[in-house]
């Protein structure tokens, strides 16, 4: 088993049942078993178009997937919940990123791993920090240490997902 922490985001429509929908799909898949789950935090969208606030989670994962089946798993979820390309960085239903695997570097064509932008950004490292304070990158930098050069400007965190009936049911 492998640990490994997935970033989600949503911005179009009720942006928490996105986010309670595509956890309760994690969950339901026998080969990760979910062990935190990040406060929701209220973030300011990154990217140059103008768009709603996003809400964000980090999730801390047990998995026997591989990295390239996660992503698989990853991508269906953003799939099924419809998420909407239109714009690279435009707004989107549900988005799941693979953040960290291990201490794996993995760099192939559709997936790197650590998340190349994670390190620059405050919606990712805040919950991820809130689950996973020691967390560290493959080379063994600690990933609070990026916190330094992030602006944290919006980035509030606004209570727990409510998952209706509890974590591990
Ligand atoms: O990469 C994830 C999608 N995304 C987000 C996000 O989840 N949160 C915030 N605050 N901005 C974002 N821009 C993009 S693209």
């Amino acid at each position: 088993m492998s640990k490994a922490y997935l970033g989600l985001g949503s911005n179009i429509g009720d942006r928490e049942a996105y986010l309670r929908a595509a956890v309760k799909i994690i969950k339901a898949n026998s080969s990760i078993e979910i062990s935190k789950i990040s406060g929701v935090y209220e973030t300011e969208a990154v990217g140059h178009i103008s768009q709603r606030r996003f809400l964000n989670i980090v999730i801390e994962i047990e998995t026997s997937l591989t990295p390239i089946r996660l992503l698989g798993i990853c991508q269906f979820i953003e799939e099924f919940l419809k998420r909407t390309r239109k714009a690279k960085w435009g707004p989107r239903m549900i988005d799941v990123d693979i953040l960290l695997y291990g201490q794996e570097d993995i760099k192939q064509p559709g997936l790197i791993i650590p998340h190349p932008e994670m390190a620059k950004r405050a919606f990712v490292l805040v919950p991820l920090l809130e689950i996973a304070p020691q967390a560290k990158f493959p080379d063994g930098k600690e990933v609070s240490e990026c916190l330094d050069s992030v602006s944290l400007t919006v980035v509030d965190r606004i209570g727990n997902l409510k998952l209706g009936s509890g974590l591990h049911s």
